[in-house]
């Protein structure tokens, strides 16, 4: 008789898994299954790491230009997060607009756990109303539009330079979309990882620790408990690489052997070879000159950008006029 983890799952993920793995050529798995709650730690953990130098960055920059940020836009009565994560360094923001007037707040994320972290971090803001989305982006933020009265201003946070784990292409309908939403007078503030020595973010994606590896290696032991499967984490190694070409980050995890793995949950038995990579991630890379011309390719204009010297990253304003 079957048991409960060796029947088929009829989810979005077990989909997913099974479209990814049987995909002709280059094998991949979507980057947002890395994100269960152990993955969620993982990354926070990733966030302290001295070779991961983004979140730093980013947050010195929202510390420091919070007020100059907020000077800068139409002043928000709501603000939507796309990926909260555990929502730390968007205090800094909501510190600033709500010392003006009292401040909505929606993140949202796919991660329960994220948001809950989130929940537990920015829920106490004085002048602050929380309200947590469990949805994908877009669907939040449609969420989030039908909420606001005529004349009230949205500002959406995208930092972290999430919107570098988008494709290229995707990256330009994606951004529309958010955009086709969006009323004059609303905003964006979008963080972008700014291209660097090859080895500075190499060491960025695969740490001495061996927490990226950790990371990336969830996303298998992941399949194995939610969808039964039966891959053996030693059998792989993580491995990082940089794309000159198309200016990014790639996650792999590579087969160390030739090998048979039973996913029972997704109805599927995967045949590897050694030296096989499965694609797990991409982090494009920007010029400090490209979120202008995304801006404009989108739908918006850039007001303003500020960058970091230390990790050089940027934090680009965006408007709606
Ligand atoms: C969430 N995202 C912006 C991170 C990045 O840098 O692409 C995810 C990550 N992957 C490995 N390390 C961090």
């Amino acid at each position: 008789m079957a048991t409960q983890t060796q029947q088929l799952v009829s989810s979005e993920f077990a989909t997913d898994v099974r479209a990814g793995l049987t995909k002709p050529g280059q094998r991949e798995l979507p980057s947002k299954y890395l994100y269960d709650e152990v993955g969620s730690e993982l990354f926070e953990a990733i966030c302290l790491l001295p070779e991961y130098g983004l979140t730093r960055a980013d947050t010195r920059l929202l510390q420091r230009y919070s007020p100059e940020i907020i000077a800068r836009m139409p002043l928000p009565t709501h603000v939507a997060e796309l990926g909260s994560g555990s929502g730390k360094k968007t205090r800094f923001i909501l510190e600033a607009l709500s010392k003006h007037r009292r401040t909505y707040y929606y993140p949202i994320e796919i991660s329960p756990a994220a948001l809950a972290a989130c929940e537990k971090e920015l829920g106490q803001l004085d002048f602050v109303s929380l309200v947590g989305y469990e949805k994908p982006y877009l669907e939040g933020l449609r969420a989030v539009t039908a909420r606001r009265e005529p004349g009230e201003h949205l500002c959406v946070l995208f930092l972290g330079s999430t919107i570098g784990n988008f494709d290229r292409p995707a990256t330009d309908d994606f951004l529309r979309q958010v955009r086709s939403v969006l009323e004059p007078g609303d905003s964006l503030l979008l963080g972008t990882d700014i291209e660097k020595d090859e080895n500075v973010q190499l060491l960025a994606y695969d740490d001495p620790v061996g927490v990226t590896a950790a990371f990336n290696m969830n996303l298998l032991a992941r399949i194995n408990r939610e969808l039964g499967a039966d891959f053996h984490l030693r059998d792989f190694r993580h491995l990082a690489l940089w794309n000159s070409e198309e200016r990014r980050i790639e996650m792999h995890l590579q087969s160390l052997r030739r090998q048979r793995v039973n996913i029972a949950g997704a109805g599927l038995l995967v045949r590897l070879e050694e030296g096989e990579t499965i694609w797990t991630e991409s982090s494009h890379k920007y010029s400090a000159q490209e979120p202008a011309k995304m801006a404009a390719r989108a739908g918006f204009r850039q007001f303003e950008q500020w960058t970091d010297q230390e990790w050089p990253f940027a934090q680009n304003l965006w408007i709606v006029e």
